[in-house]
């Protein structure tokens, strides 16, 4: 098996226990009754894959024909199969279009502790190579998030721009893309501020820093990522809700599913969203990021190897 494979196995190893098990109890008998297909709809929606995927797969899955007598395995593919059809749509590449003369700007937002910072140093690290990068610490209100985004800088040797703190965001954006511009960086990452006890105050914030992006360079930014952490379930969701409303989210990032057996949320999102899935991320170091496969995501969650 492939590195990356069996990191995306281990790495979802709490959701697919999870899931398995259930599966094991459920279908202990050859046919499949009405009593199996009630247990089969009650393990998805505890697995965090939100009613309307449920109902989808549930649908085909008791029409569905199993020649052979029905085993665990092909339970499993079969629903791997469905999951698969779902998560398809969010399988899309992450692509840098720098523009002539300017960089490609990617603004990161989510709540605080969502996985922001560490994304950015995660990301930067398989982009250094291709492109000059540079770093924005935009959540200017807490000290220790400027100096987590400096770790990742000089980790990855990766030049970063911040303020003094406490200072306008918008105004540490437009002041260091500027410069940006000036010193010919190809890629540049806002580190923007995810206090979202004011809806109101975080949606005004984002929309302004837009506003100064777009100033500086027409078009930018060309990539609004939103990074949700998988262990807050359903709550992601509404999360999707909230930003979706702050500002033109292109594309997420979901983090954390190592540590969370509700790994089943990507599908309710796959179901009742469709924003691209980017990438994953599946631990705390730096190549613990992967790009989002749909099939090979529903085996894992499944625990199919
Ligand atoms: N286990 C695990 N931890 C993660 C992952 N991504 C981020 N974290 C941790 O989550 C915590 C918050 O991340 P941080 O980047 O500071 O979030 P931010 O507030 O959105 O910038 C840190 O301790 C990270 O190491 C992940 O994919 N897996
Ligand atoms: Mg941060």
């Amino acid at each position: 098996m492939t590195d990356w494979l069996s990191k995306l196995g281990f790495g979802l190893k709490k959701s697919s226990s999870k899931i398995s098990n259930g599966l094991s109890d459920i279908f202990t008998k050859q046919k499949i009754d009405s009593q199996t297909i009630d247990s089969l709809e009650e393990l998805l929606l505890t697995s965090d894959m939100g009613i309307q995927a449920t109902t989808k797969i549930i649908n085909n899955f008791s029409i569905r024909k199993f020649d052979k007598e029905i085993d665990n395995r092909s339970v499993k593919k079969a629903l791997a199969d469905e999951l698969t059809q779902i998560l398809k749509p969010c399988e899309q590449e992450f692509k840098i279009n720098k523009p002539q003369n300017a960089p490609f700007v990617i603004l990161m937002i989510g709540v605080n502790g969502a996985g922001k910072t560490t994304t950015i140093g995660k990301l930067a690290a398989r982009l250094k190579d291709k492109y000059q990068i540079s770093f924005i610490a935009g959540d200017t209100f807490r000290a220790a998030a400027v100096e987590q985004l400096e770790e990742w800088g000089k980790k990855c040797q990766i030049r970063i721009r911040k303020g003094t703190s406490g200072c306008d965001a918008a105004g540490l954006c437009y002041d260091a893309l500027q410069e940006a511009v000036k010193e010919k960086d190809d890629v540049v990452f806002i580190d923007a501020a995810g206090r979202l006890q004011n809806k109101i105050g975080l949606m005004d914030e984002l929309k302004k820093i837009t506003k100064v992006i777009n100033k500086v360079i027409p078009q930018a930014p060309h990539a609004v990522i939103l990074t949700l952490d998988a262990t807050t379930g359903q709550n992601a969701l509404a999360q999707i809700k909230t930003f979706k409303e702050a500002a033109q989210v292109s594309g997420l990032i979901i983090t954390k599913l190592d540590g969370t057996s509700k790994g089943g949320i990507l599908v309710a999102m796959a179901q009742e969203t469709a924003l691209p899935v980017y990438f994953i991320g599946v631990g705390e170091q730096l190549d613990d990021l992967q790009p989002f496969n749909a099939q090979a995501f529903a085996d894992s969650l499944l625990g199919i190897d």
